[in-house]
């Protein structure tokens, strides 16, 4: 059995060589070696993008073991944000792992726990008394969210809308819209689950207002607000395209909810931690979500993940019912406080905010001479080209699929995305140097000149 040889494997974090390079094609022998064991040992439907045996990464880079090194333009889907192996993330892990690895938080509480509590409430959005709980994964955090919200309204139905995702287990399958690959075949799926349409302004041409006032006729009229314990919504939809929404279409669903007295809950599970160029991309709109749901960024790499909200809502459900075995894991908990001290004290809501002037200003050019991208979109590091025929405007999947294939064979790593596949989304570490990012994107760029 072949391990990583610690001698000769180069150590992960923002001293790792910053550049591109490739020393093999990809994937090398020792990743197609990898790669055969997996296919022979993991279950089919684990797929992966990169073909590669990552054994180090940090910055802007992911190093294979083959020696190669791939410019990161995916963080792990938006989860390193800080870069990989971040040192004070390392140093909090590695300290607590010596002192204690796991007690249960519902056997023996610990601090850490209600430190990262103290701290969501302190930094989500909304000026008034929050409380939160810790989970371990996003969908985990999605599933509590509405458990909460149930419980509080009394209510049972749940909105969700066109293009959101929200996980792959039983109700957030229900709750995600795209079938294949989430769904398919899996269901049944949990009931009292809607959809309603959502804002999408490069194809449906409307006004926030306008957008809005349509989901909510669908939602008046297929459901009933009377009936409704939930709204549930990604300030920017992830998985399913990185659309976002027109001016005030948000505001207005938010409005609706609260005249109503159904709960807004934000998905934030892949918006937040600066990816926006704000803490919380709800910032970004102007709206206060009464529950918000966290993951991903929120412990540099380690699984977490939170439901926070107004504590008149959070604290509806009975003594017990809500918990898991490793909810808050300690070593979690440890990394989400340096990675959120990271977040607020290292100047990353800026870098966003560059990243995506980079971003965009690159993008928006190559439009220009491409009318293949029909639209560049997003927010802070967080942002992506739709790829559509010319004419039509219809998705071209086989031309962002290719155009991305060819990118991590060249050593740039993209994800595509889009209920139509048709999406390349960005989303660097926002450790990356300015150099890096700009190679990726001129990798990007001449996989777009050649392809079709
Ligand atoms: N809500 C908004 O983006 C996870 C999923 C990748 P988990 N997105 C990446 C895949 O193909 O499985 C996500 C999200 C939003 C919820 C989730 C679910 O978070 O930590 O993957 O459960």
């Amino acid at each position: 059995m072949s391990a990583i040889d610690i001698a000769t494997t180069p150590l992960g974090g923002p001293t790792l060589a910053q550049e591109r390079r490739l020393v093999t094609s990809i994937p090398g022998p020792r990743s197609q070696e990898l790669l055969d064991r997996k296919a022979a040992a993991v279950a089919a439907g684990v797929g992966h993008t990169a073909p590669i045996e990552a054994v180090a990464a940090g910055g802007g880079v992911v190093v294979d073991a083959d020696g190669n090194s791939l410019i990161d333009l995916g963080s792990g889907i938006a989860v390193t944000t800080l870069g990989n192996a971040h040192p004070a993330v390392v140093a909090a892990v590695q300290t607590q792992a010596a002192q204690f690895t796991h007690t249960c938080f519902m056997v023996s509480p610990y601090e850490s726990y209600v430190a990262v509590a103290e701290a969501l409430n302190r930094l989500t959005p909304g000026d008034f008394a929050k409380k939160s709980a810790l989970f371990n994964s996003g969908a985990e955090a999605v599933e509590n969210a509405v458990k909460i919200a149930r419980k509080h309204t009394g209510r049972q139905a749940v909105v969700a809308f066109d293009h959101g995702y929200h996980g792959r287990t039983n109700l957030t399958m229900a709750l995600t819209a795209k079938s294949m690959p989430y769904k398919s075949g899996f269901g049944p799926f949990a009931p009292e689950v809607y959809r309603a349409p959502l804002s999408y302004p490069f194809r449906d041409g409307l006004s926030g207002e306008d957008a809005a006032a349509k989901a909510i006729s669908v939602i008046e009229k297929q459901i009933g607000a009377e009936n409704l314990a939930a709204v549930l919504i990604e300030p920017i939809q992830g998985e399913g395209g990185f659309i976002v929404p027109a001016d005030g279409f948000l505001n207005a669903i938010v409005d609706w909810c609260r005249a109503n007295g159904v709960v807004f809950i934000a998905d934030e599970i892949q918006t937040g931690f600066a990816r926006t160029g704000a803490l919380f991309a709800c910032e970004r709109f102007g709206i206060v979500p009464d529950l918000i749901t966290t993951a991903k960024g929120i412990a540099g790499g380690l699984p977490l993940a939170a439901v926070t909200g107004r504590a008149e809502i959070m604290d509806s459900t009975h003594s017990g019912g809500l918990g898991g075995t490793y909810g808050g894991n300690p070593i979690a908990c440890a990394a989400a406080l340096a990675a959120i001290d990271a977040f607020e004290n290292e100047g990353f809501v800026e870098r966003a905010q560059q990243v995506e002037s980079i971003l965009k200003g690159r993008l928006t050019a190559l439009q220009e001479q491409d009318p293949r991208i029909g639209d560049v979109r997003g927010l802070g590091a967080m942002v992506a080209a739709e790829f559509v025929d010319p004419v039509t405007k219809a998705p071209d999947a086989a031309l962002a699929g290719a155009v991305a294939k060819a990118a991590i064979a060249e050593g740039v790593i993209v994800l595509t995305c889009g209920t139509y596949g048709n999406v390349i989304r960005f989303l660097p570490p926002l450790a990356i140097g300015d150099d890096l990012l700009h190679e990726g994107l001129d990798v990007v760029a001449s996989a777009l000149a050649n392809a079709g």
